[in-house]
């Protein structure tokens, strides 16, 4: 029997230094160490020998098996070792090298595109883009903003009001413009300041050229010295980087509860020269005239100052132009946009053209 256990042992060690793989070593393992292997199964007959036998017989099997299961450790262990440092070497990455993103699907909505736009020019003139509540109470949408008592925005047919109110707490509405947010801000910020608030705004409108829901961008600037021709440099600055570097300005008389003067802003056309297009035609985008309309604006009432006077905002010492335009407009404007719905549509055939 110790032959065999020797003849077992050195087959063992034989095939074990020449297996190639984990997989390798363990098929040997169950082979010569496993349950029904023949060296475990001597083992266990030890019991059954003749007691002076017993002693030597079971010596040299166990010997045999300890020696065995040690190779194969000692062999499990250098394959581990081999397969980490090749899928190391396999999966080596060069960060350093460039990436290959992945292509970019959709894109901004002309709405946001245009936003965005907007807000950048402002940016580079030094502006804050500042962002307000929708819902606004009675003081910042209208008492704040210098619309009197008599101001038909205030009428329930043309302003969403929110139910409440009636407990003696303030009445609230849906913002009917991003004004209330200059209100905030002033209260909170002593002059100079310089801000645009982009939002969404809601009026009880609903036609070709009405949604009750739509784009607003307003600003504010107030300092010491502010004119009417920091209002105009400001505007043809805005009017230049959206409409092309050729563009002009025209201001007209207007009326706004929120300024005075206020003045309505025309920029010249940009696909016709003076309302005529090539061949002597009337052009279509302005309607013949050579200039399309913009936005409103101008210099803050000293009576919205009021409102804010202790916090700094003195009409004495100070002044401010602001202005209000709708973002949809601009948007139609420049590119070619001929119903206001589109833009809430979210057909896909209109939305991917300005991608
Ligand atoms: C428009 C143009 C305008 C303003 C908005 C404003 C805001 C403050 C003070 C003074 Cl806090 N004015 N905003 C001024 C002029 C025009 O919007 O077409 N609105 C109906």
């Amino acid at each position: 029997m110790i032959e065999r256990v020797a003849e077992i042992q050195k087959q063992a060690e034989a095939e074990i230094s020449t297996a190639a793989t984990s997989v390798a070593l363990e098929q040997l393992r169950v082979k010569y160490l496993g349950r029904k292997a023949e060296l475990p199964q001597l083992l266990r007959d030890v019991a059954e020998l003749p007691a002076e036998q017993r002693g030597a017989v079971g010596r040299s099997a166990n010997e045999a098996r300890q020696t065995l299961e040690a190779l194969i450790e000692a062999a499990a262990a250098r394959f581990e070792a081999e397969e980490l440092t090749a899928a190391l070497a396999d999966d080596n990455v060069d960060v350093t090298l460039p990436g290959s993103p992945v292509e970019a699907h959709g894109h901004h909505h002309l709405l946001s595109a245009t936003r965005r736009e907007i807000e950048d020019v402002f940016c580079g003139l030094g502006y804050s883009v500042v962002e307000g509540p929708e819902v606004e109470t009675v003081h910042y949408n209208f008492d704040a903003l210098n619309h009197g008592p008599a101001h038909p925005a205030r009428a329930r047919s043309d302003s969403f009001y929110i139910e409440g109110g009636g407990d003696g707490s303030e009445q609230t509405l849906l913002r009917t413009h991003t004004s209330p947010m200059q209100i905030r801000i002033m209260e909170q910020t002593p002059p100079p300041i310089a801000l645009i608030v982009p939002g969404r705004v809601f009026r009880r409108d609903s036609d070709a050229t009405h949604t009750p829901q739509f784009h607003q961008i307003e600003g504010l600037l107030v300092d010491e010295g502010v004119t009417l021709a920091d209002l105009k440099g400001t505007l043809l600055a805005f009017a230049r980087a959206i409409f092309g570097a050729d563009r002009e300005l025209r201001l007209r008389p207007h009326f706004f509860p929120f300024t005075e003067p206020s003045v309505e802003v025309d920029v010249s056309c940009f696909v016709c020269e003076q309302g005529t297009v090539a061949g002597g035609n009337r052009c279509s985008l302005c309607k013949g005239t050579g200039w399309l309309e913009v936005l409103g604006s101008g210099m803050v009432d000293p009576s919205v100052f009021a409102a804010v006077s202790e916090h700094g905002y003195d009409p004495e010492s100070h002044q401010g132009f602001a202005f209000g335009l709708g973002i949809e407009r601009i948007a139609m404007l420049k590119h070619g946009v001929p119903d206001l719905r589109f833009f809430y549509e979210n057909d896909l055939r209109f939305l991917r053209q300005f991608g």
